[in-house]
């Protein structure tokens, strides 16, 4: 944590001795109390950086005034609030305010909106400088609207970038922008479902780069996708569902295609927990048309279809306690057809494990318990391998040549922070991807801000900020973490290691304060203080679940299927096993800390946008707003810190040279004389005082050592003086060159 104290809200830049010390006693009140009684004004404030005094209470206060006004986004800062309306808002994204927005010189003067954000990105990619590519990260709890978000944004760059409109294509279906907004609904049809805290839960995150050309055009684009909760095929918990595929199909099945999947009207399914609960998401004709136009033809529909069939026959199989009473069932004869394997492989491969012992193989029959792992982590395994088919298979449609793009935007949609009664491995991988999050804003934004400032010879009084630096090493830290913890456990394969990691987590990390027991508790548990709140972790099945082990017979089982999807699916699983030994054994964790640390070094280099998307009640009910729930959510994510920062503060810093290339030109026309072209303090001094009116602009710009510190009206008032000289300039040549015709 780092703590000097709160800079209170200040306009522009003040020297260190100006800044009002902290001020929490009576006078502060008043001043609560001051701003407060203007309620008619709260909601107003379409910047928060403008309440005053800035405190939880006033922010609080202000974003409810907004909500009950029906004003959803609020900017604080360099971020964006969002809060979930939880009902459609009539014409709040259409094509007409899409087009307002892009259109605007000023988007940032039009109300508070997604689009000004991606408005900012768009532009920001050209560059007023040199082109960046940018990235949209949106974040928030399950259900607070992220991936509503991310389709928003998707959309605004389909319609404003869309470069099939040039040409007029009827072929609505070939246009790119067209295929790239298809991917949605497939992968969330497939890697979405139904949870507590959220009808559309995304059980996966994504990172979503929309590829640009040089015209701005969107030509294509490319998604990775990280960590599927796999286990939520063969388990769902309790008041849950299945992966939103499942019920589209039963839901959305000609006579003919359930007669194929072997899914007759009113067969019970165990693993389709709630199929009677409708949810906006059960639209099979829109998955498949998405599908179509995607290029997945009908056979291979068809195959899809039939693996997924195939899976939910497997979850109605059930085994005696003896193995030797144990009769093949019609169920997995089904299955079996559904898979196109021989029957009684797949009885075989569920019931009977094969030692190898040197050159021989000795087969062991498997206990009823180990019987029903087996058949579910078969399911797992076609499903997830079924899901990264799809990924690639999309990207294939959408990404384009790497010679037709220069430049793209990132767009990151991850599962929210989740706190349920019980929590497992797939939650500490949630949990620990918003803290990642959560860090690369503290880093960028709270701390690289204020760090800037110092070094660039800028009087600064530090924020006052929680780092949660200190968590993420407890979680993922290389010497003594819970990961390394688990991931020792995993590899020691030793038959008690949920006993044995509990006693080392116990024993290693005892003095860190991030971590602490119920030693009283039935079910034994750890409970980890993350940014967002307290959750307790269930240790039982946790080492499991990291090892995630495939049974050989399996593999080599799926192999052998007729159906050529599924035959290939597993081929090329094991060609990948192949080409990179030794992997194989890596865990769960250490796989996903890997993919998570690609994520942070293509964020660190690209220009970020943060959207801060708030549920503003954990029902999920239209138009309703819960103080305590929200307050917590802006506590966490450091929304009055970052109001602090970006009121006191200079969001846009631009290096002399840069400076002068851009904006010299105004300074040339009111005739001022740089005695050289070097970029100095002493010369960007002059030149600033010579062109701005000093009474009026001195708190909205500041030189620094190599950098000038901007505010936002500070470079709007710059880009309309150069825009006006451009003008000028092209009018003067216009009629120089009519003259001289
Ligand atoms: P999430 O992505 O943040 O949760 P969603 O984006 O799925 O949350 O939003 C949850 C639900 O809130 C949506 O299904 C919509 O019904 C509603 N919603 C969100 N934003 C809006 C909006 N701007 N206007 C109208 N309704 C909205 V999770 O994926 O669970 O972390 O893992
Ligand atoms: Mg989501």
């Amino acid at each position: 944590m780092i703590f000097i104290y709160k800079v209170p809200q200040v306009k522009g830049f003040v020297h260190k001795d100006q800044f009002p010390r902290p001020n929490l006693n009576d006078s502060l009140e008043g001043e609560i109390q001051a701003f407060l009684t203007d309620e008619d004004q709260l909601h107003t404030y379409d910047d928060l950086t403008k309440v005053n005094p800035v405190t939880p209470t006033t922010v609080l206060k202000c974003l409810q005034a907004r909500y009950n006004a029906r004003v959803f986004y609020t900017h604080a800062g360099c971020t964006l609030v969002a809060l979930n309306p939880f009902q459609p808002i009539p014409d709040l994204y259409s094509v007409d305010v899409m087009k307002e927005y892009h259109c605007a010189p000023q988007p940032q003067e039009l109300k508070p909106h997604i689009f000004i954000v991606a408005e900012e990105a768009y532009r920001n990619v050209q560059g007023q400088l040199e082109p960046v590519n940018q990235s949209l990260v949106v974040s928030g709890e399950s259900g607070a609207g992220k991936t509503w978000t991310s389709r928003c944004l998707m959309k605004y760059y389909a319609t404003v970038a869309a470069s099939s409109s040039v040409v007029k294509s009827q072929d609505i279906v070939g246009r790119i922008e067209r295929r790239v907004l298809d991917s949605n609904p497939i992968m969330e049809a497939f890697g979405n479902a139904c949870t507590l805290r959220n009808n559309n839960s995304s059980r996966f995150g994504k990172y979503i780069q929309l590829q640009l050309d040089r015209s701005q055009l969107l030509v294509g684009a490319s998604v990775q996708t990280y960590l599927l909760e796999k286990t939520r095929v063969a388990c769902q918990p309790a008041n849950e569902r299945n992966f939103h595929i499942y019920y589209q199909m039963i839901k959305g099945a000609t006579d003919e295609q359930r007669k194929d999947w072997k899914m007759p009207c009113g067969q019970h399914f165990v693993w389709l927990p709630n199929a009677e609960k409708t949810v906006e998401e059960d639209c099979f004709h829109e998955t498949v048309e998405a599908m179509v136009h995607l290029g997945i033809n009908a056979e291979r529909q068809r195959e899809i279809f039939r693996i997924l069939a195939g899976i939910l026959q497997l979850g109605n199989v059930n085994f005696s306690p003896s193995t030797d009473e144990s009769q093949p069932c019609n169920l997995e004869e089904q299955a079996a057809e559904l898979f196109s394997i021989p029957t009684e492989e797949l009885q075989l491969a569920l019931r009977v494990r094969t030692l190898k012992a040197g050159k021989q193989s000795v087969l062991k029959p498997c206990s009823q318990t180990e019987c029903s792992m087996r058949r579910d982590c078969l399911a797992k395994v076609i499903y997830a391998q079924l899901f990264e088919w799809l990924v690639a298979f999309i990207n294939n449609s959408i990404c384009a040549d790497k010679s037709m793009w220069c430049n793209f935007i990132g767009i990151l949609d991850v599962y929210g922070f989740e706190c349920f009664q019980l929590n497992n491995l797939e939650q500490l991988c949630i949990n620990y991807a918003n803290e990642k999050l959560q860090q690369h804003f503290v880093a960028h934004y709270l701390r690289a801000q204020q760090e800037e400032y110092v070094s660039e010879g800028l009087q600064w009084s530090f924020v006052k900020y929680q780092d949660n630096q200190s968590c993420l090493d407890l979680i993922e830290g290389s010497t003594v973490s819970v990961f390394s913890l688990l991931n020792e456990e995993s590899r020691l394969n030793r038959a008690s290691d949920c006993k044995m990691f509990r006693v080392r987590l116990e024993k290693e990390l005892c003095d860190n304060v991030n971590i602490s027991w119920d030693k009283f508790s039935k079910v034994p548990h750890f409970t980890v203080a993350h940014y967002a709140g307290k959750v307790n972790y269930q240790i039982q099945g946790m080492v499991e679940k990291n090892k995630d082990p495939v049974p050989p017979e399996l593999n080599s089982l799926l192999q052998k299927s007729d159906n050529s999807l599924l035959h290939q699916i597993f081929t090329d699983k094991e060609t990948d096993n192949m080409t990179s030994k030794g992997l194989s054994k890596v865990t769960v964790v250490s796989k996903f800390k890997n993919s998570l640390e690609s994520l942070m070094k293509i964020l660190h280099t690209t220009t970020p946008h943060y959207t801060r998307c708030i549920k503003p009640n954990h029902d999920c009910k239209p138009l309703t707003f819960k103080k305590e729930e929200v307050i917590m959510q802006l506590e966490a994510c450091g929304i009055v810190e970052t109001i602090h920062i970006s009121a006191a503060g200079f969001p846009i810093r631009i290096p002399f040279t840069s400076f002068l290339q851009r904006y010299g030109l105004i300074a040339k026309y009111s005739n001022f004389q740089s005695e050289s072209d070097c970029a100095s303090k002493y010369t960007l001094s002059l030149y600033l005082s010579h062109c701005l009116d000093s009474d009026k602009h001195n708190s909205w710009v500041h030189c620094g050592r190599t950098k000038v510190f901007l505010t936002q009206s500070m470079v709007n008032l710059l880009e309309d003086q150069r825009n006006k000289i451009l003008s000028q300039c092209a009018f003067v040549i216009q009629c120089c060159w009519l003259r001289y015709q």
